[in-house]
């Protein structure tokens, strides 16, 4: 486990943009636009198996060993996932959204090459310093990923890359010059980036206190065992948060729009 929370989101982050070289470059305008020293990260997000050896609760137990804890709990039917929020007591630290993909609710053949996949994972790999960004444990043909991919893009996604951040998120209130999450919007179309357009290009809104858009994910080569092959690893959240009646930001999700965010690892929308 680590000790610091800044160590362990460095790590994150430097693995995360090692295969979402389009995360850099965004960060790196919008620091540039907004003449910001740094970009203020309003959440992470982890995606995982139900299976005992490697369901959430061994990524959440990381960072409750650094004081955080559980704050939402949400579903997904027609996904099939089940998915909980956490937080710091220094809301300076981002929140941290981890989902599990409830296995028994697949076909017999998917569920057989998910656990052909965590069989072949060491059982004290989850208690690793480095197990939220140890990516892959096992060997995945492109078969397989190709099989699970017509059941579930996310349960592919997670065969081809693993344990490691799947999103950081700006706070576009932190931004500086611009004020909501059209102006980003239009700054990275302006600059040729692709986004989700699954339920509308802004999901939620003032209505639900959390307005979020995201890219749709770079496509980077993976390993299979037989064969490399480029498909989508990870894209980049941009997030704005909004009063609630009783006062304050709210600092939770929102279930409707989380279920588009999750299709931004799709394939060519
Ligand atoms: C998580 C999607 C949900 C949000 O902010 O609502 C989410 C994922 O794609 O793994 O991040
Ligand atoms: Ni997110």
């Amino acid at each position: 486990m680590h000790n610091n929370i800044d160590t362990l989101f460095s790590h994150l982050w430097e693995d995360y943009v090692s295969i979402t070289p389009s995360a850099e470059k965004i960060h790196a305008l919008l620091k540039q636009q907004t003449n910001s020293s740094d970009i203020v990260n309003d959440h992470v997000a982890f995606r995982t198996f139900n299976l005992p050896k490697t369901g959430l609760q061994t990524l959440a137990q990381h960072f409750e060993a650094l004081g955080y804890t559980a704050q939402g709990d949400y579903n997904f039917d027609a996904k099939k996932l089940s998915a909980k929020h956490y937080q710091h007591p220094d809301p300076t630290k981002p929140k941290v959204f981890i989902s599990e993909l409830r296995v028994e609710e697949l076909s017999d053949t998917a569920q057989d090459i998910i656990h052909g996949l965590v069989e072949q994972m060491p059982a004290d790999a989850v208690n690793k310093e480095n197990y939220l960004y140890s990516g892959t444990h096992w060997n995945v043909s492109k078969a397989e990923y190709e099989t699970l991919l017509e059941e579930s893009e996310y349960a592919a996604w997670m065969a081809a890359w693993g344990y490691r951040a799947n999103h950081f998120t700006v706070s576009v209130n932190h931004l500086n010059g611009l004020a909501t999450l059209e102006d980003v919007n239009q700054t990275l179309k302006d600059a040729g980036y692709v986004l989700n357009t699954s339920g509308g290009e802004i999901k939620g809104g003032r209505d639900v206190c959390l307005a979020q858009s995201s890219t749709m994910a770079d496509k980077m080569p993976v390993a299979f065992s037989d064969v490399e092959l480029a498909i989508p690893s990870c894209f980049y959240e941009f997030a704005e948060r909004f009063e609630m009646a009783e006062g304050g930001l709210y600092q939770g999700f929102v279930a409707a729009s989380a279920d588009k965010i999750f299709e931004s690892t799709n394939a060519g929308m």
